[in-house]
């Protein structure tokens, strides 16, 4: 057999096949293959065999005018302008984001597998009859609107919810938020404490600690709906505890009794002091009761330190740690008993009481006198003295010592002492001229007596010193008077001087 492209021009004669290779002539268009047989005996075939066809290797025009546009939520339309080929376009392909489509005869194409909110390229190509794709067309987008104008509700959750009270640790906040089953979804929660002026976006929970917080909080969602903004409760946290100081007896070292005052002062950051209780030893405490700034306690048995202590809590719930406490001496026995009372007049117009001292553990302070079981006056020594007596009366004392803590002793046993009556008292003058004396001259000197007080005298002695620079004339004293030369008295003795009764005598000086 052999072979021609023009039915001129062939090939050399080969074996018969049913099979062959052949190149048609360069170029386009109808091009036609022809051959012809020879058998055994030599006969070629009188008419070469002849077939048409039209070779095209030129890819249609690229498409132009590409076009994709979003109908509603779920579809995207895809236009072109037509493209051009020799032998005729047959078909276009689309491509999505680079991926393959579809393909179609007509210069359109429409979408439906698209998702709200999403956004798409497109291509297209151009094919002809024998297979020849054109280049792709320019690369258009498409968004796919979300068809949602529901923003989204956002829900905020307190861990632990302190409600309208104070919580006593952090807070945790959970923000959740839903766009709806038909929603275009959550696509941010923002927050922001005490106001927006900062925006934060929600990752997860978050703490709020001391102080006095607000939440405020939106969400937005895919379509780009926001949230009106919520605001939480005012949340309360205290993480401190109070403080304070308690005082006994107003401060004071020492007392004599058991019964005790307190004063109590106390402040707290955050929610307040509202409670307190108290202990003896710092661990066993009393129930607790609503804070006061005073209140009654009675300290243990036995004399000694003694302590209180007290702790706080605040509306949170905080107590203070440890203990609050003060210290205050208890002497509750009182000093000895003195002893040793006496009670002596030496002059007769006063009392002098003395005692041995007592004694006591904090110490003897004073002692308290009794006269009569009236109290008559304090001494910080063993001894008091009495001015407030009278002669002829008859007193008792009784004695009490304290102690620093104002302990009284028992009253001693007393002492008495009675004071002699008073002796009458004889009014005496002496009078006689010595004005201006001369020397060697003799005076007369009159003494005159008189009773005058309340009982009658006996066993007078009257006693009249000479006047100075004056010597006793021998002899001159009158009813028995006697010059003492020892002392310079002259005396008188009478038996008895009555009440009202009045006399006198006489004796003679001369002067020096
Ligand atoms: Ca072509
Ligand atoms: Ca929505
Ligand atoms: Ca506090
Ligand atoms: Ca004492």
């Amino acid at each position: 057999m052999s072979f021609s492209s023009n039915g001129v021009s062939w090939s050399a004669a080969e074996p018969y096949g049913t099979t062959k290779s052949w190149t048609l002539a360069d170029g386009e268009g109808f091009r036609t293959a022809y051959v012809k047989y020879q058998d055994a005996a030599g006969n070629w075939t009188n008419e070469p065999i002849s077939r048409g066809i039209v070779v095209d290797k030129t890819a249609p025009s690229r498409p132009t005018g590409v076009a994709a546009s979003p109908s509603g939520n779920n579809r995207v339309n895809v236009s072109w302008t037509a493209s051009t080929d020799a032998t005729g376009v047959t078909g276009y392909t689309l491509y999505r984001d680079g991926q393959l489509l579809g393909t179609v005869t007509i210069t359109g194409y429409t979408d439906q597998s698209v998702l709200p909110g999403h956004t798409y390229s497109y291509t297209v190509t151009a094919r002809d009859a024998v297979g020849n794709v054109s280049p792709p067309s320019d690369l258009v987008t498409a968004a796919v609107p979300w068809g949602d104008s529901v923003p989204p509700t956002t829900t905020l959750a307190l861990s632990p919810d302190p409600g309208a009270g104070w919580a006593n640790q952090s807070v945790t906040v959970v923000l959740s938020s839903s766009d709806g089953t038909d929603g275009s979804g959550v696509r941010q929660i923002s927050y922001s404490l005490d106001g927006w002026s900062t925006s934060n976006t929600y990752t997860q929970p978050f703490s709020v600690g001391e102080g006095v917080t607000t939440v405020s909080y939106r969400a937005e969602d895919n379509a780009g709906n926001l949230e009106t903004s919520n605001t939480s409760p005012a949340i309360r946290v205290d993480l401190q505890p109070p403080s304070g100081t308690v005082a006994i007896n107003g401060g004071a070292t020492l007392t004599n009794s058991f019964g005790v005052s307190l004063s109590l002062s106390a402040e707290d950051t955050g929610s307040g002091v509202t409670h307190m209780r108290f202990s003896s030893d710092g661990s066993s405490w009393t129930t607790a009761e609503s804070f006061a700034g005073s209140r009654s306690w009675t300290l243990p048995a036995g004399d000694g330190s003694h302590s209180v202590h007290l702790q706080l809590r605040d509306a949170a719930g905080n107590w203070s740690a440890g203990s609050i406490s003060s210290a205050i001496v208890v002497d509750a026995t009182p000093p000895t008993t003195p002893t040793g009372v006496t009670a002596t007049s030496p002059d007769g117009v006063s009392v002098s009481v003395g005692w041995q001292a007592s004694s006591d553990a904090t110490g003897v302070t004073g002692y308290r006198v009794y006269r009569g079981g009236a109290l008559l006056g304090e001494s910080t020594s063993t001894g008091y003295t009495d001015n407030d007596v009278s002669s002829g009366n008859s007193y008792s004392y009784t004695v009490r010592s304290v102690d620093s803590a104002g302990n009284l002793s028992l009253p001693s046993v007393s002492a008495a002492i009675a004071l002699a009556t008073d002796a009458p008292v004889l009014d005496l003058a002496m009078t006689g001229n010595l004005v201006d004396p001369l020397p060697g001259e003799t005076v007369r000197l009159q003494v005159t007596y008189r009773n005058n007080s309340a009982t009658d005298a006996v066993d007078v002695t009257i006693s009249c010193p000479l006047p100075d620079a004056t010597t006793y004339v021998d002899g001159s004293a009158t009813a028995g008077g006697v010059f003492d030369a020892g002392s310079g008295v002259v005396r008188w003795a009478l038996s008895s001087v009555p009440v009202g009764a009045t006399g006198h005598f006489y004796f003679e000086v001369t002067v020096d």
